[in-house]
């Protein structure tokens, strides 16, 4: 836990968020800025970096089931969704605590940007 990372405070309830779903590892909330009609986040409750510094396996595991979980909620198990875990500066990651992304609800595009 890191009061200086947003993803911890959400985790933490001292910074507001539309909580989804959560298991006991991982919470999933809807992203600030959504690239698709359905777009959510699922977190590690505790602060990992990336996925470069992810070692725990059922952790991981996890945030996938609750990743999938999520999707089925949201309605997109029969269409179709993308889950991406931008790692790093050329993988395009702004916030320094592990997160899928989980966007449906429109046809994606190949290759991404
Ligand atoms: O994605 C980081 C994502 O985090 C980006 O899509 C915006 C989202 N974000 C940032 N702050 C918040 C808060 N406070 N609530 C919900 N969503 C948020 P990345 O893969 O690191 O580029």
């Amino acid at each position: 836990m890191s009061d200086a990372c947003i993803f911890c405070r959400i985790v933490g309830g001292t910074i507001p968020a539309t909580l989804v779903a959560s298991n006991d590892h991982a919470v999933a909330f809807r992203d600030l800025h959504p690239q698709a009609p359905s777009h959510l986040l699922v977190i590690p409750r505790r602060h990992v970096a990336s996925l470069a510094e992810a070692t725990d396996a059922a952790e991981l595991g996890a945030l996938l089931l609750l990743a999938a979980e999520v999707a089925r909620s949201e309605g997109l198990a029969e269409t179709g969704y993308r889950v991406v875990a931008n790692t790093g500066n050329d993988g395009g990651q702004t916030v320094h605590h592990l997160h899928l992304h989980v966007l449906g609800g429109r046809a994606m595009q190949w290759p991404p940007g």
